[in-house]
């Protein structure tokens, strides 16, 4: 039902595949088998398209010229994000190596025994290319010492006796190391030991007793990993170009609001395409898009009815038979959308139909059989915004502590008085501006600049290196970083959500207290440090057009220096 182009893998010269090729091949591949594997996460991408061509058809009529065919929308909303979570320090070497062959390194260290009430007991990094990145993975590891040394026991018995990745994996891992590289063959066959077995639902599990005894005292999530065979794929979450509509949709499909409820939701969302759909948004959503392209497009207004019409459309087609997936069975969609408000755009919004119960077989000790269901595979979305500088994080992370203690207060208003409700959310948000240029002056978000062809013709000639001057006279201009890291407090909430379980206390007489280095000593190699990264590619691009527009020399010493500091640090990391 879903299309999933997947073209054959071309071989460089020394004939090895080129691994951001083998990932996005990869990727497809994964998209493809838990699709088979969960018609309901197949039917929601159906939904995305439907909401992202509406979404795009309002973005035509603001820039005429742009047009995309479906092929190009699915294209774009190719890419994903996965969650495995594993059970030992070998087995997560063994995956960090696998990632390393498709060009994928960890980023970001994430402590998830250390968010409050939220806790659960897995430490986490992100595997993806540092730069561009189209796909990453959420990778967890089980912490078996948070546990009471009994539990504790168990769990590490039945772990050490399963193997998850096979001697073939492990033989073509170890050949691509030696050789920097596999050739189509080779690369094909470890992207099928992907599909077909790391990262399988399996529905075959081990020791009921310790799966039960884990649920019952709150850790579900410890269950999740300690009793299966494989490192499932928990989910696998597309990327949408308004959340709000797809949300709407999803709950309109799932039988959660009616038509009229759908409707009001529907027409927010597109009024805010309208009003937010700017060039900066074009360049955020369609990277593959050339600059040159989205500048010459002519800015356009909507038909008076533009919006009207496309929520006729879409309420007729998402009421078709083919997305009536309310006849599907399902556990309902999550009730609120973790991150900013709608209207903050950074950093990233996701949101998620819940887990349905799996039938699952286990096999116990005694060589007995049990047929059960399992609850844990979940259906995320989410949209991406801009990469924030500290202040901005720091500014960001007060923010929501009020807006989600605002929403608790009354979890009913957003059924009662939909506008009310994102009215109360975005309150707490107000301190940040809400375009992209405004994120960058106040110093919040990051950007990456270049000289225009305006502010070469007048080197020698300009007065100021003030960059936010430059960019509004035309000398030069700027385009928002992408945020491609994950927020812990969010990945908590979908845990939580998922679980039906708000975060688990320490078993442990005392709670251990894990570290970065500790986690970097499993993995064999430093975890990379986005922040690094982003504040380092800002840094080298304002290097670059000071230097072009003939401005270096005008440049207060102690801001070249930081800023050369910064670009070094991000190039001593990247090693490029
Ligand atoms: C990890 C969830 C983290 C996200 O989007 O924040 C994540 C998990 O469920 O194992 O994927
Ligand atoms: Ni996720």
């Amino acid at each position: 039902m879903t299309r999933h182009a997947v073209s054959s893998l071309s071989q460089t010269r020394q004939g090895f595949v080129c691994k951001r090729e083998m990932q996005s091949r990869l990727f497809a591949e994964l998209s493809a088998m838990f699709g088979r594997e969960t018609p309901l996460y197949d039917k929601s991408l159906l939904v995305n398209r439907v909401c992202n061509r509406a979404v795009c058809d309002l973005l035509a009529q603001l820039h005429r010229g742009f047009t995309i065919t479906d092929d190009e929308i699915d294209l774009v909303s190719g890419e994903r994000h996965g969650a495995i979570r594993i059970g030992t320090a070998e087995e997560y070497r063994w995956v960090t190596r696998f990632f390393a062959a498709f060009a994928m390194e960890p980023h970001n260290y994430y402590d998830m025994t250390n968010v409050g009430a939220k806790s659960q007991p897995n430490v986490a990094t992100a595997f993806r290319s540092s730069l561009n990145p189209d796909h990453r993975v959420f990778c967890s590891l089980l912490k078996t010492d948070y546990f009471d040394p009994a539990t504790r026991a168990r769990i590490e018995h039945l772990l050490s006796t399963r193997h998850v990745f096979s001697d073939n994996a492990k033989r073509l891992i170890e050949k691509g190391e030696a050789q920097s590289g596999l050739d189509r063959r080779d690369a094909e066959d470890l992207i099928r030991e992907g599909t077909e077995r790391i990262f399988k639902w399996t529905g075959k599990a081990r020791d009921h007793q310790l799966y039960q005894d884990l649920c019952d005292s709150g850790f579900k999530i410890a269950a999740d990993i300690a009793c299966f065979e494989s490192h499932h794929l928990n989910h696998l979450t597309p990327n949408t170009f308004c959340i709000d509509l797809y949300t709407a949709a999803m709950k309109f499909c799932m039988g959660e609001i009616d038509e009229a409820h759908f409707r009001l939701r529907a027409t927010r969302a597109l009024d805010r395409v309208v009003t937010s759909g700017d060039r900066d948004f074009m360049r955020l959503n369609f990277k593959r898009l050339p600059r040159e392209q989205i500048e010459g497009f002519l800015p356009g207004s909507p038909e008076p009815d533009a919006v009207a019409r496309s929520v006729d459309a879409l309420a007729r087609r998402l009421q078709r038979p083919d997305l009536a997936l309310h006849t599907l069975e399902h556990a309902g969609f999550k009730d609120v959308t973790e991150g900013p408000s709608e209207d903050t755009p950074i950093l990233l919004r996701q949101d998620a139909y819940k887990a349905l119960p799996e039938p699952v077989t286990f096999r116990n000790p005694d060589g007995s059989a049990l047929d059960t269901v399992h609850t844990a595979r979940f259906g995320e979305i989410e949209q991406r915004f801009y990469a924030t500088t500290a202040t901005g994080r720091a500014l960001y992370d007060r923010c929501l502590a009020e807006a989600d203690a605002a929403r608790e207060k009354d979890p009913e208003l957003q059924d009662r008085d939909f506008a009310a409700y994102e009215a109360l959310y975005a309150k707490p948000f107000a301190p940040f501006p809400k375009t992209l240029r405004a994120l960058l002056e106040a110093g919040l978000a990051l950007g990456r600049y270049s000289p225009t062809a305006q502010g070469l013709a007048a080197k020698g000639s300009l007065q100021t290196t003030d960059i936010h001057t430059l960019v509004r006279e035309g000398h030069a201009r700027v385009e928002g970083l992408r945020y491609e890291d994950f927020l812990p407090l969010s990945a908590a909430g979908i845990f939580a959500s998922n679980l039906s379980q708000y975060g688990t206390k320490s078993t442990a007489a005392e709670k251990p207290v894990y570290t970065r280095e500790e986690f970097e000593a499993i993995l064999g190699k430093k975890i990379l440090d986005s922040d690094t990264i982003d504040v380092g590619l800002e840094a080298e691009s304002l290097l670059e057009t000071y230097e072009a527009l003939g401005l270096l020399s005008m440049l207060p010493p102690a801001r070249r220096a930081e800023l050369t500091t910064r670009a070094n640090a991000m190039r001593a990391l990247i090693g490029a």
